[in-house]
């Protein structure tokens, strides 16, 4: 072999075993029985957090896609929709507020959401650029004790999953933290810019527990 073509399959062998390799979550199809838990660093007892994901699905019309669950025994805490109307929501112990945004598409979306107790705070980017703020939940708490699903919108502790409101399409990148992290940050994580970790969620490290047909992949970016 020529010396050139060596240094080449070096070269190319090198950036492959360089290159990152990203971990997703592909829910195939509607279901009662695909979702994933993920366990928490620590418990979310929050008066501020900031909740990111990057998310495609294809479904569309007139239904309900559940984002993201989090429930404790007594209550749903913390809920992200889409809605029917393709309006993205979240709601805290069961009040919501919604953001009328572009709709969700096969194509990757980086979604955040940030809400802060003391002045109500709360507003949603979409891949790095922030919607208008509502004030919404002003002094209100999320309560520890209860178990995040991803895939399934739980009516109670923990099943009574419905398939027309079960997650289709794929989950990345699910971080939070317990602070509302600056805008500009926001954008760095939504453009790749920078990797900041979160102290709920850390997706590198975040243990998650598989049910039924969601498929755990990792692909080489
Ligand atoms: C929740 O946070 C409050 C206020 O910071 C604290 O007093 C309480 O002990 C925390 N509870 C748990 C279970 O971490
Ligand atoms: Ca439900």
């Amino acid at each position: 072999m020529k010396i050139s073509a060596v240094l080449f399959l070096i070269a190319f062998s090198t950036v492959l075993a360089g290159s990152v390799t990203h971990k997703t979550l592909v829910f195939p199809s509607e279901s009662t029985t695909s979702y994933i838990e993920m366990v928490p660093q620590k418990p979310l007892n929050l008066s501020a957090f900031t909740l990111c994901m990057q998310v495609a699905t294809e479904l569309t019309g007139w239904r309900e896609v559940i984002l993201f669950a989090y429930r404790t025994k007594a209550h749903d805490e913390l809920n992200v929709w889409r809605e029917k109307d393709g309006r993205l929501s979240f709601y805290l112990a069961a009040e919501g507020v919604s953001f009328r945004v572009p709709e969700l598409t096969a194509m990757q979306t980086h979604l955040c959401v940030t809400w802060d107790s003391i002045s109500g705070a709360s507003a949603l980017f979409i891949d790095g650029r922030r919607s208008l703020i509502k004030i919404f939940k002003k002094g209100h708490t999320v309560l520890p004790g209860g178990k995040v699903l991803l895939g399934q919108d739980p009516d109670s502790y923990l099943g009574s999953f419905d398939a027309g409101q079960s997650f289709v399409g794929e989950l990345s990148d699910v971080n939070m933290w317990d602070f509302v992290l600056p805008d500009s940050m926001v954008e760095d994580i939504a453009c790749g810019e920078s990797v900041i970790r979160g102290n709920i969620f850390d997706w590198e490290t975040a243990a998650l527990k598989l049910h039924g047909e969601v498929k755990l992949l990792r692909h080489k970016v």
